[in-house]
């Protein structure tokens, strides 16, 4: 019995993923999409509510349902879930969850003969959460800011300037513009704790991780920053359970879940994490300097540090690994698929079509470039939505495929300067790192190897490993992250993509003219 479950609470979904350490496998994999299931009841599209002018959100009572959905998938595909010894998790980063003072209560009695959301329904003290895509808080940011002293005090304290999407700034701005409501939240958590709470059937804290993408968190001692708090919203201390170090047991699985899916009475439930610190272990990157790229909705790109260095023109975040001694670095670009999909359905494509576009079209592209900021971008930081074309005629369906990827490449050179890490190899996960066209421009405009990994995944998987190393560690023989990552962390074999010297050399020459055209829109 060596088996580990680890879920994944993201945008568009949420996903169970089953380990066993022994075996050294995946054996289990199931994903709840939530436009698929939910749409028809909460009206969600992409996994979310655009509200305009910037206002994204979601509906925690949503993930509960989603939630039961995926035990219940993953016991119906046979998988016996009383061989689980522990759970850990993680979720979409920065979204806040608000709940009134019924909710510990209403977790804690939970029946195991009625569905969590029929239970839940009354425990919300707002029924929808701002989440990461949100970017409606631009002068709450600068308030917290100027609070703490500064940018620069704020980025020293915290590890990173304010953003829109990270949770304080959110939390603010519930407080100026429903200060009732805000007055009536017994307990404010990130989507991670949240689905953590609903699994231990009581309030779970946030852990280091997913609290330093809070500009609340002293991301030196790991705990809540009181001058932080202070400057985001009064009485928020109350409002916060204190950080739960990711490595420590919350406790046992609820009785909810022993009853209703067969978990054992015993099997141990860590906090949740954030979806990228928990990629980072998924992703096998527990020694500095080992960089990885995410190709999913939003691209992110990811780096293990020793030291929390961070990024003083605000290209990136920093946050505690929940390794417990590392620190990762991350540049998060939201026009990831988003964009890839915006281009291809502007063109009527499918993504075979969408390949061979790339294969027909010469790296560089003829310098043709495009600034793809379908959405509003953060990195770099673009308000507005706007596509610009530079020498690239807007009916050229080919060409117009090549420069929204050659884009997401050379932005991902440009701004991961400031990791000072040597990048002389990438780790590729996510969706569209199925796709080898893809892969090959990032490995020419890197000028380094590209390696694929087994699961698009990586986030449920670390959240498996952190289980796996929680439980092991428990039981007195502690084993270090290396040994207990290496098994998963592999690369498929012949996967790896080599930087071709010619188009290397195209790249080097086309970034400074792809600068100078993002300096000059943004
Ligand atoms: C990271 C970020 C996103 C979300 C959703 O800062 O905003 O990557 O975590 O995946």
């Amino acid at each position: 019995m060596s088996k580990y479950l680890g879920i994944d609470a993201s945008t568009q979904s949420i996903t169970g993923l089953i380990i066993d350490a022994e075996q050294r496998t995946i054996v289990a994999e199931a994903s709840i999409n939530f436009d698929e299931h939910f749409k028809a009841t909460y009206g969600v599209v992409n996994g979310v509510l655009d509200l305009g002018e910037g206002v994204v959100h979601s509906i925690p009572l949503m993930w509960a349902e989603a939630l039961d959905l995926l035990l219940q998938t993953l016991a119906d595909q046979g998988h016996d879930l009383s061989a689980v010894q522990a759970i850990a998790g993680s979720g979409q980063q920065h979204g806040t969850v608000y709940l009134n003072a019924s909710a510990g209560p209403a977790l804690a009695r939970l029946s195991p003969s009625q569905p969590l959301k029929d239970q839940l329904a009354a425990i919300f003290a707002r029924p929808t959460s701002p989440i990461w895509m949100d970017t409606s808080t631009a002068s709450q940011c600068a308030e917290i800011e100027a609070a703490v002293g500064g940018r620069d005090a704020l980025l020293a304290l915290t590890g990173n300037a304010a953003f829109e999407r990270f949770s304080g700034p959110q939390i603010r701005k519930f407080y100026q513009t429903e200060p009732d409501a805000y007055a009536d939240t017994a307990y404010i958590g990130l989507v991670s704790s949240y689905v953590a709470s609903l699994l231990a059937g009581r309030l779970v804290g946030v852990d280091p991780g997913d609290g330093s993408g809070t500009n609340m968190m002293d991301i030196a001692a790991r705990q809540w920053s009181t001058r932080a708090l202070d400057a985001t919203a009064p009485g928020l201390a109350a409002k916060l359970l204190p950080i739960a170090p990711s490595s420590q047991p919350v406790g046992p699985i609820s009785p909810y879940h022993v009853g209703r899916y067969g978990f054992a009475d015993d099997c141990l439930l860590l906090p949740f994490s954030g979806d990228n610190p928990c990629s980072l272990i998924g992703l096998g990157l527990v020694a500095p300097g080992q960089v990885a790229l995410s190709l999913g909705t939003s691209d992110t790109l990811f780096a293990c540090m020793d030291q929390p260095r961070t990024s003083a023109a605000g290209e990136g975040a920093v946050f505690a690994s929940p390794d417990g001694t590392h620190y990762m670095a991350l540049t998060c670009y939201l026009n990831g698929s988003l964009a890839r999909e915006a281009v291809r359905d502007q063109y009527g494509m499918n993504w075979d079509q969408f390949t061979s576009a790339l294969r027909a079209t010469p790296p560089s592209n003829n310098g043709a470039l495009m600034l793809p900021y379908f959405a509003p971008e953060i990195v770099p930081k673009v308000p507005q939505p706007h596509v610009v074309r530079q020498n690239l005629d807007p009916t050229d369906a080919l060409a117009n495929v090549r420069a929204v990827i050659e884009a997401q490449a050379l932005s991902s050179r440009i701004h991961a300067r400031w990791m000072g890490v040597e990048i002389s190899s990438l780790y590729v996960t996510g969706g569209a790192s199925a796709n080898a066209e893809i892969l090959r421009v990032f490995a020419n405009v890197h000028n380094c190897p590209v390696h694929r990994f087994e699961t698009t995944n990586s986030a449920a998987l670390g959240a498996a490993l952190r289980a796996a190393h929680a439980h092991q560690s428990s039981t007195g023989h502690a084993p270090s992250w290396a040994e207990v990552v290496e098994p998963f962390a592999q690369p498929i074999a012949g996967s790896t993509i080599e930087p071709e010297p010619r188009a290397v050399a195209a790249y080097d020459e086309l970034i400074g003219q792809y600068a100078a055209l993002e300096q000059a829109h943004t």
